[in-house]
């Protein structure tokens, strides 16, 4: 049995004692209530799921097995993958075998390049990214298992092996992704000799600097997991709870993600940005500038890579980001522009509205895209796949465990409006 598959077993044993534990001290006990705000408003702050990969502190962000952002940010993905499944980091040794196993699945079938070549040319990247990994759907070990007849507590392992299949051929999709839409279509062979982020870097064939593969690093640390309730692994998590494989399940969660109020806001900062460049030039005046963002607010539109529905605070992961960026390019003018806006944004939003915005703060959008754009990845559309191959790690290690924990499927309760008119009548 591999590290990682110990490590998950072992994981599982601790949670499972926690979970009779909890259910010992009060299976029925009430913990949290609904509100009818709640009922209506996206079930804003609704306690509602258990997810034990990561954590979103609403004053201090992302935490992963009980790190900080800033103390898992330098870390591989690879690490991070492990951190969010067995709730520890490997060790040397297993992190070298976890790296071989994934070398080894890291080829994409033939198929799935001519799925991907014969859509339109303007086809988005997130949909090549969604469409690609739904084409393997076929290659479900879960799926072929349970045809044959699979015992509910051996699930979680045959999800492992599908998440390892997928998260292996990642790198190779994406940066295939990125050379058929914008490229010349010809595609750059997966190198085993490096690790999964800096292989991502080489197949993008955009730039062989060492930032730009740190970069990559710390994009796919950055964008792995934000607990259980944000919309593409919620969405994931959902799908598989059905008992669709992790191919289904991974597909749609990332057809969450291509939403512009979710992953593809990425993309929508660095368009805002390079407009702001076009129109107002590299140095903006604060006033102009901040009169810019009004006109933006009032015409309807939001403020992309600003707000948060859990966080209170500036997004850790923007932080990281910033502080790259003065290592790295603090004179570009789109990470110049990026952070005149940060020092400007919060303070407008923070008094739009008589305070509407529950969180005037930037997110982890914000920052992103102008760090991509410095290395030469000026293909916008491109970016939410970045953080597609990111997140992918998140819904397969809430995928595994869910399973390894016998969770149920997810099924909600829903009202009618008379439902609710009927209730606080009764209360009145
Ligand atoms: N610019 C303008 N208005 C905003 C913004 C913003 N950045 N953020 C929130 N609002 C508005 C929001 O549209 C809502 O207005 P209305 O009542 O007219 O519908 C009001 O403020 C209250 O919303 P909140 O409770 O503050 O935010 P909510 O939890 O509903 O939504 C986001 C959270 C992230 C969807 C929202 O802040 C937003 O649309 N931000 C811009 C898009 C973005 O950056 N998304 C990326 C999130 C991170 N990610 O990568 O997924
Ligand atoms: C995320 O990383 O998923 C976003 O910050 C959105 C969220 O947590 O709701």
């Amino acid at each position: 049995m591999s590290d990682l598959k110990k490590g998950i077993q072992n994981h599982l044993l601790e949670l499972q004692l926690e979970i009779d534990e909890i259910f010992a001290k009060g299976r029925d006990s009430v913990v949290a209530e609904v509100s009818v705000g709640q009922i209506y408003g996206g079930m804003r702050g609704l306690v509602a799921l258990a997810c034990n990969t990561s954590y979103v502190d609403p004053y201090s962000g992302l935490y992963i097995g009980g790190y900080t952002t800033d103390e898992f940010s330098d870390k591989l993905p690879e690490e991070i993958f492990f951190l969010l499944s067995t709730g520890k980091f490997p060790d040397k040794e297993s992190l070298v075998n976890f790296q071989t196993e994934l070398n080894k699945r890291a080829q994409v079938p033939q198929y799935v390049w001519d799925v991907l070549r014969s859509l339109p040319k303007d086809t988005h990247p997130m949909t090549m990214l969604s469409l690609g990994i739904l084409s393997m759907e076929n290659e479900s070990v879960f799926k072929k298992a349970y045809q044959k007849g699979l015992k509910k507590m051996d699930y979680w392992q045959y999800t492992l092996e599908d998440a390892m299949n997928i998260l292996a051929k990642l790198p190779a999709l994406a940066g295939g992704i990125y050379r058929i839409r914008f490229g010349d279509g010809q595609l750059i062979p997966h190198d085993s000799g490096l690790n999964w982020s800096a292989n991502l870097a080489h197949m993008l064939g955009v730039n062989d600097d060492e930032g730009f593969a740190d970069l990559m690093r710390l994009y796919l640390v950055l964008h792995c997991d934000h607990e259980g309730g944000n919309v593409s692994a919620f969405t994931s998590r959902v799908v598989n709870s059905a008992l669709s494989d992790l191919y289904y399940a991974v597909s749609a969660g990332l057809n969450g993600l291509a939403g512009p109020l979710h992953g593809l806001a990425n993309q929508e900062c660095l368009r805002f940005i390079l407009n702001i460049h076009e129109k107002l030039g590299a140095d903006p005046d604060e006033d102009v500038l901040r009169t810019h963002i009004l006109d933006v607010l009032n015409s309807g539109h939001v403020i992309p890579g600003y707000g948060h529905a859990v966080l209170r605070v500036t997004d850790p992961r923007f932080t990281a980001f910033m502080n790259f960026g003065e290592s790295n390019c603090a004179s570009s003018p789109c990470f110049k522009i990026a952070k005149k806006l940060f020092s400007i944004v919060p303070d407008i939003l923070m008094h739009y509205k008589e305070g509407k915005v529950a969180n005037p703060w930037p997110n982890v959008d914000a920052m992103s895209g102008s760090l991509l754009h410095y290395y030469g990845v000026n293909e916008f559309d491109f970016y939410t796949v970045l953080f597609g191959v990111s997140r992918v790690m998140g819904f397969c290690a809430q995928n595994i465990l869910a399973q390894g924990l016998g969770q149920p499927i997810i099924r909600p309760k829903s009202v009618t409006n008379k439902w609710v008119i009927d209730r606080l009548n009764a209360q009145a």
